[in-house]
């Protein structure tokens, strides 16, 4: 059996580390795709003569050419502008929206059977646009969002209350923006509700309460924290980590239950926009879209959520 073939677009920050995942991963052969002559070849090149050291047969490929995307099974986009402090996500949806436009055409044309994973923000949108240029079934373009928002959330619970990270469980639903929905009931260790843990670490609800308000507060604005931190970009290490889940979920035909940005048709009240939930990523990409109860305090975020992701997407041209 050939070896299976990751496309990734963009070998900056996120790029980079997408392709060192990849290989240490083995998840097949990578082509590292940039504007920018030398840098994907560069980046290659290191990542390679690392090979010997941890191990990994794959061969890597930085190009400036979409021909060499030819055969790809999974292509990972990052193409883009990153925000800089200050910036929303959505102020960059023009120069971006021109950026995502061609890399579309080329995947379209050289990758046609591919599935597709965008990291580009303002993600809600790009996605979106990828998807209609492309004109690839819904199935096969998606975005990676809801991974890593859910993944923040996880690690400020297991902080708080001194557990393995490994055994939370907690998702976040909705845009890749500050209405996003981090779900509080559902949130659990080993099934046992995080409220419940909090109420009985700091014998007081409302503390509790409080406590849980400032996770969700720091899992909304985590993005934004790291710009601040950084200065000159996002998050990337992050970001590449839960983008090679879905990857290898779709390459390995793992059926993971992700938080992915996936085209919803009537699912959550929701028809003809791209909006985050949990869905089985396998072999045909989207295969399944899982739905749950959600309550009334629960539904108005969604809905707000979904109310400025439908903004955004309607101001694209
Ligand atoms: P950066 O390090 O600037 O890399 C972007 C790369 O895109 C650069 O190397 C550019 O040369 C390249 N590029 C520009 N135009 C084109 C083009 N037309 N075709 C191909 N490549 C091109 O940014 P980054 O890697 O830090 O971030 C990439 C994108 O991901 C940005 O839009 C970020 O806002 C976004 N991002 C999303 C998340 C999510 O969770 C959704 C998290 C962090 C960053």
């Amino acid at each position: 059996m050939a070896r299976k073939k990751i496309a990734l677009i963009g070998g900056g920050q996120i790029g980079g580390v997408l392709a060192q995942l990849a290989a240490l991963r083995e998840l097949g052969d990578v082509v590292l795709f940039d504007i920018v002559e030398g840098l994907p070849q560069g980046k290659c090149l290191d990542i390679a003569e690392a090979s010997p050291i941890d191990g990994f047969d794959v061969e890597l490929k930085g190009t400036n050419d979409y021909k060499d995307i030819a055969g790809a099974d999974v292509v990972i986009v990052t193409a883009g502008l990153p925000r800089k402090p200050g910036m929303s996500r959505d102020d960059l949806i023009e120069v971006n929206s021109k950026i995502i436009a061609s890399v579309g055409e080329g995947i379209k044309q050289y990758a046609p059977n591919s599935f597709v994973i965008v990291i580009s923000n303002p993600l809600d949108a790009m996605v979106t646009l990828l998807q209609r240029i492309t004109g690839f079934p819904y199935n096969r373009v998606i975005g990676q969002a809801g991974v890593l928002d859910s993944a923040r959330f996880e690690a400020f619970i297991a902080w708080e209350l001194g557990v393995s990270v490994k055994d939370v469980t907690a998702m976040t639903l909705g845009g890749h923006g500050d209405d996003m929905v981090p779900l509080v009931r559902y949130a659990s260790v080993k099934g046992i509700p995080v409220l419940e843990l909090l109420e009985r670490k700091y014998k007081d609800k409302a503390k509790a309460k409080e406590v849980m308000e400032a996770m969700v507060k720091r899992t909304r604005g985590a993005g934004g924290e790291v710009v601040a931190l950084l200065k000159t970009g996002s998050a990337f290490y992050s970001p590449a980590s839960a983008a090679i889940s879905m990857a290898e979920s779709i390459l390995k035909d793992q059926k993971r239950v992700l938080p992915t940005c996936c085209f919803l048709q009537g699912e959550y009240g929701v028809k003809g926009y791209y909006v985050g939930v949990p869905a089985v990523l396998g072999s045909n990409g989207v295969e399944n879209i899982l739905e749950f109860a959600l309550d009334a305090e629960e539904q108005a975020m969604m809905d707000k959520s979904v109310a400025a992701v439908k903004s955004l997407v309607d101001s694209l041209k």
